[in-house]
Order: structure tokens, then C-alpha cells, then sequence
């Protein structure tokens, strides 16, 4: 027993409680070093992860521990910018320590102008003393950084996408550790609340504890981006056993050159976020169309104004039994690639070619058969015409006033018909439609007479009796 701690003892009951705080303190100090020593080994990575670390990754948009000793040891990693409280050290970047109040961000330098890779991460979330941390850190395929907000150091008007790693349960809903995916397209009126564990503000999301995993083993997340369409996977064992988080379609890239980058945050509760590598490859089965070297803002790493590594822009995956395609191999590719393009561009111009033809055909034959319509129409009328102006011939023009006094002699001649026709027929009287006739009585020996109206029609002739 120490020294001091005997004479405490002896010392009564003041002695006592002393002693207490003193055993109580060294026991604290005790736990934390053992804390800090289990947080501080550092997860290792898997034979896979290291294979792939140099077959399939895009180099510039990717980083593997050693991080100091594979680079330049002056605490920075090329391609990649660092700010706030984000550290590197050989094994990791750390975006925040475990203190209140920090904000880090790491962001790749290099446009990601792909429309389709696939990034996996290895991350470490954990706290020195154990139990709940906060706040959490996400991955941005977004536009130029604009940091320094409240989405876990990032503000709100991003223009890209986000995977947020929310750890802490704001809202008391149970449900974090949790991942979500955000979008914006760079709108100012967009709200992202902490508060509220951004509910319903998120396109997909899923409960999953990534936080206090301990050594060998690391969470990993594997973000899957197909032209539209983004998967997630997470896994609390360094790939081995994935659970698939969510898969979004048409989910566009952003406009205009995006970058990868990260960001972490604590507030007064606070945590460790850790990035251990990222690695991100290009899809197999995919065509590129952006094999071409491109021009390079320069930069004191790479000795100023020059070119991408293009070899790197170009990797893909390699057959088991090699580690680099060969050079040659890669010429013969871009030859035959050339080649097929110039056949395409040739046959795209016969078609072209021959299109117009058809349609300059097509053109003509259809002004040649107006033409001919015209002519047959304009040879309708001259023939009508030609009738017209013989009838005109045959027929002498006549006087108006002729034809007038045709007319009237006409009328004339007709009107002395008539009258000769009433001069003929004689005047007609009552006497002439009644006359005496003699008969024969039975009764009188001696004809008698009558009167006898003549009927106007032939029908029958009445009789009137005179006695
Ligand atoms: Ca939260
Ligand atoms: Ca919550």
C-alpha cells in the first residue's frame, strides 16, 4: 500500500474518504489508458482490400493505409485536401477526435466525372470511454465544397448527393445508429434539421449500428453508382458479411464537375470519426467515354500544370494471374477501339448519305407529278376555252335590241292566232244550245213537239217536256 494512502488510513475518517478519492482516481486512470489503448488499434485490412488496393482503384480517388509511409510523410495525401480538425496519420484520417465541438472535412481534389464506379470505404465510430457519441459524418458526391453547416459540417445548399452516418438519436425514436441518403441540387430553401434526425427529409435510409467495432474488424460501406441507380451495402466485419441498406433509382449525378468528400462533426457529445481507406474502382461491364487524358490544375505535388495519371484513369480490372495490363495490350485496345469507331463513323455517313439520296428522289418525283397535274388542268381549260369560242363562232352574236323585237314580233304573231281562232268559232247563244224536236206519244195520235236543251258536254242531253 503507498505511503500516503497508510497515513489517509490512519488518519481517521477524513484520512478514509481521502484515501477513497485517490483509489478512485487511479482507477479511472487505470480504465482510460486501457480505453485509449483498445480505441487506438487500428482495424487491419483484409488480403482482399489490400489486393484491390492495388489491381482496381483509381488511385486518385483513392487513398490505402500506410498512409505516411506510402506518401510523402508530410502528413498529407495526394489527391486529397484536408480542414477543420481532420488529422492523417498512418493508419487513418480522423475528421474529429473525441472531443465537443470539432468539424472536419476531406475532400478529393479530382473531379469525379464518372457516371458509374463504385466506392467502398473502411470507417471506424467509436468514443474513448464506450457508450453513445455524436453527432456523425457522411460521404458527398457533390459539388465544390461549401462547408461549415449543420449536415454534419456541411451546409445544407449542396448540390450532389450525401450518405449521411447519423449516430446520435436526436429525436429519441430509437432508430440510430442510422444511414441515410440526401439530395439537393443546390437550392438555398432546402432544410436539413439535426433535430429531428433529418425524418422526412431523406430519399432512403436504414437502421444500422456501425459504431464500437472492435479490432480486426472495421464497419465498411460499399456504394454501388450505375448511371441512376445507387446501392448501399454496410458490413460490421470488414466486407465479409454485407447487409444491403437501400438501392435508389434515377438519381442523378450532379451538374457539372462533383467530387468526393467527407465531412464529421461532434457537439457536446462528441465521438471519434474515422476514415481507414477509400478505395474507388470503375464498374466492370461499363463503358467509358472519358478514356482521354485530361488537363490538370496543377498543384505543388505535381509539380504544376500537367495531365491525370492516365493509367490509373484507365485501370480496370485485371485477370487473376496479372497485376497491370500491359502496355502493348492496352495500345492494341485503343487501336481496335479507333478502329471500330472509324467503321462506325463510316457506315453512319453511307446511311446518312443514302438518306438524303432517298429524300432528293422522293422530292423530285413529287414536284414532276404537281407538274404534271398542272399541265393536265391547264390543258382542261384550253380545251374548254377552244369549245366556248366555236360555239361563239357557229352562233352569229345577236343585238340585244334584236332580240327584243324578236321576241315581240313573236308575241305578236301569236296574239293574231288567237284572235283569228275566236273570229272562226261563231257566237254562241241560248237559242243555239236549245231546239224542237217532234216525238211520238203513245197516249196522242199526233207527233207532239218538245224543247231540248243541247248539253256542253257530251254526256246526255236534258229533256223538257212542253205540253
Ligand atoms: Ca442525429
Ligand atoms: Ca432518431
Amino acid at each position: 500500500m503507498p505511503a500516503f494512502l497508510s497515513a489517509a488510513l490512519r488518519g481517521g475518517r477524513r484520512g478514509f474518504w481521502t484515501a477513497a478519492l485517490f483509489a478512485l482516481v487511479l482507477a479511472l486512470s487505470a480504465c482510460g489508458l486501457v480505453a485509449l489503448a483498445v480505441v487506438d488499434i487500428v482495424p487491419g485490412r483484409t488480403p482482399p482490400q489490400q489486393k484491390r488496393a492495388v489491381t482496381t482503384v483509381i488511385n486518385h480517388h483513392s487513398f490505402s493505409p500506410p498512409l505516411l509511409r506510402r506518401y510523402y510523410g508530410d502528413g498529407e495525401i495526394p489527391h486529397w485536401m484536408m480542414s477543420g480538425t481532420t488529422v492523417v496519420t498512418d493508419n487513418y484520417v480522423r475528421l474529429t477526435g473525441d472531443l465537443q465541438s470539432q468539424t472536419g472535412h476531406l475532400w478529393n481534389t479530382d473531379p469525379l466525372d464518372m457516371d458509374a464506379f463504385e466506392i467502398v470505404f473502411g470507417f471506424r465510430v467509436s468514443r474513448v470511454i464506450g457508450g453513445l457519441g455524436a453527432d456523425g459524418f457522411a460521404l458527398w458526391v457533390a459539388q465544390i465544397p461549401r462547408f461549415n453547416g449543420n449536415i454534419f459540417g456541411r451546409a445544407a445548399n449542396f448540390n450532389g448527393f450525401g450518405l449521411l452516418f447519423d449516430s446520435y438519436d436526436n429525436d429519441n425514436r430509437r432508430d440510430n445508429p442510422m444511414v441515410s441518403l440526401v439530395t439537393n441540387d443546390g437550392s438555398a430553401t432546402r432544410r436539413f434539421t439535426p433535430a429531428t434526425d433529418f425524418m422526412g427529409e431523406t430519399l432512403a435510409n436504414c437502421v444500422f449500428d456501425f459504431r464500437n467495432i472492435m479490432a480486426p474488424n472495421m464497419a465498411t460501406a460499399r456504394l454501388r453508382y450505375n448511371k441512376g441507380t445507387l446501392s448501399l451495402h454496410l458490413s460490421r466485419n470488414s466486407e465479409v458479411d454485407e447487409q444491403h441498406c437501400f438501392t435508389v433509382s434515377n438519381l442523378e449525378m450532379p451538374a457539372g464537375k462533383s467530387y468526393l468528400a467527407f465531412s464529421g462533426q461532434t457537439g457536446d457529445v462528441s465521438e471519434v470519426h474515422d476514415i481507414i481507406f477509400v478505395h474507388l474502382s470503375p464498374l466492370d461491364n461499363v463503358v467509358y467515354d472519358h478514356d482521354v487524358q485530361q488537363p490538370h490544375n496543377g498543384g505543388a505535388a505535381n509539380g504544376g500544370p500537367g495531365l491525370y495519371d492516365n493509367d490509373a484513369m484507365n485501370n480496370r480490372r485485371v485477370p487473376e494471374s496479372t497485376t497491370l495490363a500491359p502496355q502493348q495490350q492496352q495500345q492494341d485496345q485503343q487501336q481496335e477501339d479507333q478502329q471500330k469507331r472509324d467503321i462506325e463513323a463510316q457506315i453512319r455517313a453511307e446511311v446518312e448519305r443514302r438518306a438524303a439520296e432517298l429524300e432528293r428522289d422522293r422530292l423530285a418525283a413529287e414536284q414532276q407529278r404537281q407538274q404534271q397535274q398542272q399541265q393536265d388542268i391547264d390543258a382542261q381549260q384550253q380545251q374548254q376555252q377552244q369549245q366556248e369560242q366555236q360555239q361563239q363562232q357557229q352562233q352569229p352574236p345577236l343585238d340585244p335590241a334584236e332580240a327584243d323585237r324578236q321576241r315581240i314580233a313573236e308575241l305578236e304573231r301569236k296574239l293574231a292566232e288567237l284572235k283569228r281562232g275566236d273570229q272562226r268559232r261563231p257566237e254562241r247563244t241560248a237559242a243555239d244550245d236549245e231546239y224542237d224536236e217532234e216525238y211520238e206519244d203513245e197516249d196522242v195520235d199526233q207527233p207532239r213537239r218538245r224543247r231540248v236543251r243541247r248539253a256542253r258536254t257530251p254526256r246526255r242531253n236534258t229533256v223538257e217536256y212542253e205540253d
